[in-house]
């Protein structure tokens, strides 16, 4: 009997533990007072071939109706019947939500605010129970988005972010502490803030780590704009990292004078494509709901962003981490005194738009090593999203291929429409003549003979990853040999020309 009593007692001392357990995970989910609202731009006329950065005034129609706290956030892109297009046809490249009125100690570029963003990884953005992001109806908000279209087809899509939002004049508001966007950016400053990775660089683990392995002196002279400043004490209290393909962590690290350094967070790219760490078929870590560090005045706080090397060179790639500090709010545990664990979780599984990777079956272009060697050639223009001569879609009517004497260079002009259709000649690894999708082609030509041209195309100066000129040359000093190469933004692009 005695027996039978302890076992209830057991029983009964489970359920009361597991009970507030279960009711609490410590975000706002199921919270009676919640509010859901769902936004969506107007229709965004994708035009063909497009990857241009375009600002966007955010209507009032689109935002809150009423002052108040924004406690969650889920970016996405969707076609107008609500569809989403597969990434390897039109994608997210990024949206970033900035606020126009607000201010952080650490902004992107300028004075703006940040408030939540969304590139492919559709990381859902989570403040914890407690805290909110202070939303005012007055806030004029930006929306800083690039669309990229791997296609020659125009269409049209709406960016659509859901909210989850508590009313400023609920009870429940009077429970929630405001928390500031605090924007960490291996390149902060920059209106393109990107670096490139080389295939084979970094260290001998086959990762590169930027800016730790970018040199002596990966800022030349100005500021490490890697590095922040804390200018108060505060509680971190949310993370969320931002990668493009190839990344595999952005690391944030706090430096105490005197006492320190220490990695705090941690956002950890999750691969569920079949070939690895090499497309958009990923999602990313952000913090545990109960994830809290605290910092001091003075305190630097650092991020780096590490890619893989091995499988493929990646240009022009982002490292990215929002933090969300509790501003009035010291005493936070301190990443010094006590155990911060710096692993996060993911907010969702693989995504169906990335199920299309490309690179296996039957070669949708013959192999061009196979074919014959044509007429030298100096120039080859690209037109109509065909690399002319040596265009592998073209290689089914006139088995021949440019040839270019050794100790000369080719040399690329895009004559297609110079401010919206930007292309790159960019090496692939030979036949490079597998059908395209997100993990294929890769920027993975042999090692020594890789190149990559840009993106020839006119966009504004330092805020869009067009190259500003039109033409580009290949190295004089490539060896004899069939060189194979893609657009690295109309990847169904292939080309190849012949050394001799
Ligand atoms: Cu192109």
């Amino acid at each position: 009997m005695s027996r039978v009593l302890a076992a209830c007692a057991a029983l009964v001392s489970l359920l009361v533990l597991a009970a507030p357990a279960a009711a609490e995970k410590g975000l706002w989910d199921g919270v009676a007072g919640v509010q859901h609202l769902h936004f969506a731009t107007k229709p965004i006329l994708v035009k063909p071939g497009q990857n241009s950065i375009d600002n966007i005034i955010v209507p009032p129609a689109q935002k809150p109706k009423v002052d108040g706290f924004i406690v969650r956030a889920r970016p996405d892109l969707t076609y107008l019947d609500g569809e989403v297009p597969p990434v390897d046809v039109i994608h997210l490249h990024h949206g970033v939500w900035l606020n126009a009125s607000g201010q952080s100690p650490a902004s992107p570029a300028g004075t703006v605010q940040p408030i939540f963003f969304g590139g492919e990884e559709k990381t859902v953005f989570r403040i914890p129970r407690g805290y909110g992001y202070a939303y005012k109806k007055t806030d004029t908000w930006i929306l800083n988005e690039m669309i990229h279209n791997n296609t020659p087809n125009a269409t049209k899509v709406r960016l659509v972010w859901d909210l989850d939002f508590i009313p400023a004049s609920s009870a429940l508001a009077k429970s929630v502490k405001p928390v500031v966007p605090f924007w960490m950016d291996v390149r902060r400053g920059w209106g393109y803030p990107v670096f490139d990775v080389a295939q084979h660089s970094g260290g001998a683990d086959g990762q590169f780590t930027f800016p730790d392995e970018e040199g002596t002196s990966p800022y030349g002279d100005g500021n490490r704009q890697n590095e922040f400043s804390m200018p108060y004490d505060a509680t971190v209290v949310a993370a969320v990292g931002h990668l493009h393909p190839g990344g595999l962590r952005d690391d944030i690290t706090v430096t105490r004078e005197g006492v320190g350094r220490k990695l705090v967070f941690r956002s950890q790219a999750k691969y569920y494509d079949p070939a690895g760490p090499v497309s958009w078929d990923v999602s990313l870590t952000a913090s545990k709901p109960r994830w809290r560090v605290g910092l001091k005045a003075g305190d630097r706080i650092a991020i780096s962003a590490t890619y893989d090397a091995r499988q493929s060179s990646w240009y022009e790639n982002m490292g990215i981490v929002l933090l969300f500090v509790s501003p009035n709010e010291p005493g936070g545990p301190d990443p010094f005194a006590t155990t911060v664990d710096p692993n996060g979780e993911l907010t969702h599984g693989h995504l169906p738009e990335n199920d299309n990777h490309g690179g296996t079956g039957k070669a949708v272009y013959p192999d061009p090593r196979k074919a014959a060697s044509g007429p030298a050639t100096t120039q080859v223009k690209i037109k109509g999203f065909q690399f002319q001569p040596g265009d592998l879609g073209l290689l089914y009517e006139r088995d021949r291929i440019p040839t270019v004497p050794q100790g000369q260079s080719l040399s690329f002009l895009n004559q297609d429409d110079p401010n919206v259709e930007w292309h790159s000649i960019t090496t692939c690894r030979a036949p490079c003549n597998k059908p395209t999708g997100i993990s294929y082609p890769l920027a993975n030509g042999l090692a020594g003979t890789q190149f990559d041209s840009g993106q020839l195309g006119f966009g504004p100066v330092g805020a869009s990853p067009a190259a500003n000129r039109l033409t580009w040359q290949t190295p004089s000093t490539l060896s004899n040999g069939t060189y194979t190469y893609f657009c690295r933004i109309h990847p169904f692009m292939r080309g190849a020309f012949r050394v001799q």
